[in-house]
């Protein structure tokens, strides 16, 4: 099967209007593409910082506030100071970017702006053009994952390693699973918070899960709920399911050994809101597994 193109989409800072991007990713869905969706109010240095960690293909930016030329072109800029100018950038705004501007921001490196009006089809058709050909910058995939985490914070946290370059740590793997809608993002979040809070140098890995639609694409939206894993120190990885029943994916175990020895001081897993407890993680894949629910469901 080919390689679904992998895309990451978010709404600049100070900017709330997420609804043309909502819609959008719904239509990158539907035609097979998996969308990891960083949500709205997001900086150029999240974003940039997440995409290169998800190895995207592009970055579709959705901008109705203003300051579209300056935040593209930084969200550029940061591109190529992280060597990754390989990964595309694209976006709209409706009637907010005017054609003049959009000039602008294609000779700064944007690949192209799409204005009112344009159907839904003609999105879809560039990004399969556009980006359906170039590789993904993630032939190196699973392997160096340390490296990818951008930025001077980057080489600071590798600097600040607890351990020596060279030797081995096994990290602690928590996984977490149940039911959809139970907090188990939110509980990561709030557990890798108290982790970096704990330790100023403690580094951290999330591999988390979302769904693939049958025969269709993926909305991959944890990273859109996080909020102190958007932080130097995190590296996080968001796998579609394709077609794997039981919460995780064909790739979790290949992207598990490598966090493993990555370098990591904590692993954390968390599997699609599949409500069986214990079966993602029945093989001692973990340290520790945590089943997350609701107060109000009745069982233990
Ligand atoms: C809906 C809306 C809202 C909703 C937002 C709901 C939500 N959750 O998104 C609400 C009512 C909350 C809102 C609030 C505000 N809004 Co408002 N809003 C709009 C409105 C009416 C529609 C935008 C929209 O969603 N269009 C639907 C999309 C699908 O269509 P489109 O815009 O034509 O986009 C096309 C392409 O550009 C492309 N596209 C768009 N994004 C992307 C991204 C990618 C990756 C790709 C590939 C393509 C693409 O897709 C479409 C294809 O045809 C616009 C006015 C307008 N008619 O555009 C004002 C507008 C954007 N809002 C405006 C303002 C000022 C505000 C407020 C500041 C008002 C206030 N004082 O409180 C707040 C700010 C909210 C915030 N937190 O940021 C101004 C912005 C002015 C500016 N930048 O100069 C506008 C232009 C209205 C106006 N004329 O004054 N808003």
């Amino acid at each position: 099967m080919a390689e679904p193109i992998r895309l990451l989409t978010a709404v600049p800072i100070c900017d709330g209007h997420d609804s043309a991007i909502n819609t959008i990713n719904l239509e990158f869905i539907r035609h097979g593409i998996e969308v990891v969706y960083l949500g709205y109010h997001r900086s150029a240095r999240d974003i940039v910082r997440a995409a290169i960690q998800e190895d995207v293909r592009a970055i579709g930016i959705s901008s109705y506030n203003g300051g579209h030329v300056e935040f593209f072109a930084e969200v550029i800029a940061l591109l190529k100071r992280q060597r990754a100018a390989h990964i595309g950038v694209f976006g709209g705004g409706g009637g907010t970017i005017t054609k003049r501007d959009a000039a602008v921001m294609m000779r700064k490196g944007v690949d192209r702006i799409f204005f009112a009006g344009t159907p839904l089809a003609e999105v879809v058709k560039f990004v399969k053009t556009e980006y359906g050909r170039r590789a993904a910058g993630g032939k190196r995939r699973a392997r160096n994952i340390g490296r990818r985490m951008p930025g001077a914070l980057a080489s600071a946290s590798l600097d600040h390693r607890t351990s020596t370059p060279g030797e081995r740590r096994s990290p602690i793997c928590i996984g977490l699973t149940g039911p959809g809608g139970a907090g188990k993002t939110t509980l990561i979040d709030e557990l890798v918070l108290r982790f970096l809070t704990k330790n100023p140098r403690a580094r951290i890995a999330i591999l988390s899960h979302d769904p693939s639609i049958i025969g269709k694409g993926a909305l991959l939206g944890d990273r859109a709920t996080m909020i102190y894993s958007q932080d130097d120190r995190v590296f996080m990885r968001s796998l579609a399911t394709r077609g794997r029943a039981g919460g995780l994916s064909p790739e979790s175990a290949r992207w598990l050994r490598a966090m493993k020895g990555g370098g990591f001081d904590a692993v954390f897993v968390e599997t699609v809101g599949i409500g069986q407890e214990g079966l993602p993680f029945r093989s001692g894949l973990m340290d520790k597994s945590i089943f997350v629910m609701g107060p109000d469901y009745g069982s233990r």
